[in-house]
């Protein structure tokens, strides 16, 4: 279904964009308008996106003359308007399993190994591209432990994070094992987040999404 007069601000290599991207294939949707937001140029943190979008992030989605931004926030909002299929589960616990694990990935890792806190540990606190790539696998380290806590003990219930069906979580775990991958963090110790990106990535509408 084709989303009348929307505008999705994208950017490929965006892991934030890209859960978005898989939860618009997932249901089948289609932004009107597809916008790239250049994040090498620094296209993001400039007029004429930063008037529109304050935070100078993407993803974000504008209609109705107004612009929205966080990726949670946005595909809540697709799951409550379009909720087939649904990528948050009705039943109030089943939630509080998705929300932890997508929390997780959005809350305790993304954050500090976004590309403006990459730039200000590398550029304001001088940082060495060594002592970056240190930080950066150190957060994914920490958080991918507390993940394969959380979704190991689920391998014999389905393929994906928890269960027979894609949720939130699943859709947020993709894009954050690439964003690992393409900065070479070892994920030999990590089999349970492997299995169920692998089951993923055979998926078209996560295949579809990726970014290369
Ligand atoms: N919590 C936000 C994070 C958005 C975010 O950090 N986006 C990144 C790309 S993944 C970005 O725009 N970075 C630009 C920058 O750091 O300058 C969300 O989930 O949408």
């Amino acid at each position: 279904m084709k989303l009348n007069d929307l505008t999705f601000y994208d950017y490929f290599r965006s892991s934030a964009s890209y859960r978005v991207r898989i939860a618009l294939n997932l249901k089948g949707l289609q932004p009107e308008t597809v916008t790239t937001i250049d994040l090498r140029t620094g296209e993001q943190a400039a007029s004429p996106y930063k008037a529109v979008e304050p935070s100078g992030l993407v993803p974000s989605f504008q209609f109705g003359g107004k612009t929205f931004g966080q990726s949670l926030a946005l595909i809540e909002w697709l799951d409550v308007k379009y909720p087939t299929p649904r990528l948050i589960p009705q039943d109030a616990l089943a939630a509080l399993g998705v929300r932890e694990i997508a929390h997780t990935i959005a809350c305790d890792i993304h954050p500090l190994n976004n590309l403006r806190i990459l730039k200000y540990i590398t550029g304001t606190l001088g940082a060495s591209e060594d002592e970056k790539l240190d930080w950066y696998h150190h957060w994914i380290k920490t958080g991918f432990d507390t993940l394969e806590a959380l979704i190991a003990p689920h391998r014999d219930e389905g393929p994906f994070c928890l269960g027979k069906q894609a949720t939130l979580a699943d859709v947020c775990l993709v894009p954050q094992v690439y964003n690992a991958r393409r900065f070479d963090v070892d994920l030999a110790a990590y089999p349970a987040i492997c299995a169920v990106d692998a089951h993923c990535q055979s998926l078209p509408a996560f295949g579809a999404a990726a970014p290369e």
